[in-house]
């Protein structure tokens, strides 16, 4: 029978765990009674059957403990699992669901097997537990989110920060306003709204009508899980800008470097229509998301329009402001006081509170780093801590993956290491952070969505593991040491769970790189002077830069002094290394054996291909057979030639 010898792994661990001598045979005929706050969901993975007690669930609101908190208690005799309400009974319900076969899981029922006698006391440190989900560049199915969310229960995890808006996609169906969905929700060649990052050949997007997004609500709710919505702004806003082109600032530029592409993004902040349009879209939003909370953005904006547009200058001139910090602060206050007016509280990214003046009854969501996260803190703002250093789960794992890098490399093991009073914060600072969170941006999840079994999944789990732990526990009881083993064992409920997790850094390519001697030379103006021949010496490989956009018949020519063997493998890049943009959004690859005549051997595909060559080759030639790439730019980089060992 399982359940002999049991080692808990318990993640997160619990405050208080004491194992004592022998088991409780549980079996799927034995009763479980419950608080009906949370019947259905524990009835979902442990049916129970009609024999005596075995498994008793209640709540007791004269119990005294920190909110979240329960005692869950295992003896021979059976399972007691009682909390004050029903947020403690959930997190003592996913502690004992760890006690079980990983099996559990499966919701198929377990038969039989032995519960290791425990008694655990346990509550959170921080009440603010969060995973961030940007479907706004990625629209993800409904189902999907779904499970996400109960992934994220299991883990004690609290809070779903649903980033529903951005440049790339308008995802929530507003009521009196269609095209906002109909429009706004899609990316495609022939779409206003121009793909980026690859799949340039595609329609693609999606939106949730407001009963889809009610659903999710309630099915959240049900695992103790609160979401949270964001509607980005004033920044980000690209999207709405091409249903309403009015609500932004009327700054004409010259868009030919971007192949005539207009990315105005930034609402206009002197325009009053602009205030009563948002009323009505925040009002939609609070009717279907019943959290305290409503997140409005606040993050890189690029001031730049307000500088060009007549009326914010205006305005800014009016009210004598110093910094377009402050053009920013007056924004973020009008719509503050929409939701107050709605009944809830606004939270924003930390830039918001550039100007100084912010109030800080404002919760600030920390991302830049760690010391941005400190500084509003020691300001006085309620603070969730999520710098992309430690939490931003579209950083790649390894240097060899695909992923941003901007905040570096962000391993299971950095997320876990955060730690607050190391860097200094005061205990005043410490007492103002409410919690954590991960994020997960998705630019990228379109490009690999395909190639991953699910490309959300590898990049947060087991990532998400180690920030449960970091919520949950006071940072002096943390230790990579000891929770390392646990979560090796822990791998075991993921699968069961049917995460498609990271198993580890993929294997790196065969063959050693060699630079033969060559000359980079393109169709396209370079940003720099010297930026051909630092290509031409294998230098930079973050690449270069060119002024304007690709055109339709733009070429990219590696000509080598010696010939290629036959054999040779090729790595060949358009765009930045990491993250496709600033591509070939469409071309081909072309190689000559004697520099003069070329014969096509591949498609490019996201802006890149890896050949093997089947001949000696003098020259290879990348050519766009598409105009614009939704940037202004293209990146130009050296090739990797790898010769098989
Ligand atoms: C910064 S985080 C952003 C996002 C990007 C992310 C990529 C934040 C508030 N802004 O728009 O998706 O970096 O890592």
């Amino acid at each position: 029978m399982q359940g002999e010898g049991t080692m808990l792994s318990i993640i997160p661990q619990p405050r208080s765990v004491e194992q004592r001598e022998g088991f409780f045979a549980y079996s799927d005929h034995l009763a479980v009674v419950c608080d009906k706050s949370v019947e259905n969901y524990v009835g979902s993975y442990l049916q129970g059957g009609f024999g005596p007690v075995g498994v008793a669930v209640w709540c007791d609101p004269r119990m005294e403990l920190p909110k979240g908190g329960y005692k869950l208690n295992v003896t021979p005799c059976g399972v007691q699992l009682c909390a004050p309400e029903r947020e403690g009974l959930l997190n003592g319900f996913h502690t004992l669901l760890q006690l079980f076969p990983a099996n559990v899981y499966e919701r198929k029922g377990v038969g039989q097997c032995l519960l290791p006698c425990v008694s655990i006391t346990d509550w959170p440190e921080y009440s603010y537990r969060g995973q961030h989900l940007d479907v706004a560049r990625t629209y993800m199915p409904v189902d999907e989110i779904e499970e996400f969310i109960s992934h994220l229960a299991h883990h004690k995890l609290n809070v779903l920060h649903l980033h529903l808006t951005d440049d790339e996609g308008w995802r929530i169906e507003i009521e009196g306003h269609p095209r906002l969905t109909e429009v706004g929700a899609w990316r495609g060649p022939d779409e206003p709204i121009l793909p980026i990052y690859g799949k340039f050949n595609e329609k693609y997007g999606g939106y949730y009508s407001a009963d889809e997004l009610r659903h999710l609500v309630a099915y959240a709710a049900e695992r103790g899980v609160t979401i949270v919505p964001e509607i980005d702004l004033p920044g980000h806003s690209l999207a709405i800008g091409k249903v309403y082109p009015e609500v932004l600032c009327p700054v004409e530029r010259d868009n030919s470097a971007r192949g005539g592409y207009d990315g105005r993004n930034v609402w206009c902040v002197a325009r009053e229509e602009n205030y009563q349009l948002l009323e009505e879209i925040l009002g939609q939003v609070c009717d279907i998301f019943p959290s305290e909370y409503i997140h409005i953005g606040g993050d890189e904006v690029s001031s730049s329009w307000w500088r060009d547009c007549p009326h914010c200058s205006a305005l800014y001139e009016e009210r004598n402001m110093q910094s377009y910090a402050e053009l920013q602060a007056y924004f973020m206050e009008r719509l503050s006081d929409i939701l107050l007016g709605l009944g809830r509280k606004p939270a924003m990214w930390n830039e918001a509170t550039d100007s100084g003046t912010l109030p800080t009854s404002v919760r600030i969501h920390g991302w830049e780093g760690l010391e941005e996260c400190r500084k509003v803190a020691e300001a006085g703002y309620p603070t969730v801590v999520m710098p992309g250093p430690y939490f931003y789960f579209d950083m790649r794992q390894s240097k060899s993956e695909h992923g941003h890098n901007w905040a570096g490399v962000v391993t299971a093991e950095k997320c876990y290491s955060v730690s607050l009073r190391e860097l200094g914060y005061s205990p005043q600072a410490r007492a103002n952070v409410i919690g954590f969170s991960g994020a997960f941006w998705s630019e990228l999840h379109v490009t690999y969505r395909d190639d991953y079994e699910s490309y959300v999944e590898y990049q947060t789990f087991p990532r998400v593991c180690a920030l449960s732990e970091v919520a949950w526990l006071p940072e002096e009881r943390r230790s990579w040491g000891d929770f390392e083993p646990r979560l090796e064992r822990h791998k075991a409920r993921l699968e069961a769970m049917g995460v498609s997790y990271r198993r580890g850094a993929p294997a790196p390519p065969v063959g050693r790189q060699i630079t033969p001697s060559m000359r980079v030379t393109t169709s396209l103006p370079m940003s720099r002077d010297n930026a051909l021949e630092k290509l031409s010496a294998y230098a930079n490989d973050y690449g270069y830069r060119t002024t304007r956009t690709c055109h339709d018949g733009d070429w990219i020519l590696y000509e080598f002094d010696g010939a290629l063997r036959k054999g040779t493998s090729v790595e060949l890049t358009t765009g930045y290394r990491h993250v496709v943009r600033g591509i070939f959004s469409e071309g081909v690859v072309e190689v000559s054996g004697d520099g003069e005549k070329f014969r096509q051997v591949a498609n490019l595909h996201n802006g890149g291909a890896t050949i093997t060559l089947a001949e000696p080759v003098r020259a290879i030639r990348l050519r766009s057979t598409r105009t614009a790439n939704g940037d202004g730019y293209v990146f130009v980089q050296y090739p990797i030639i790898r010769r098989p060992e």
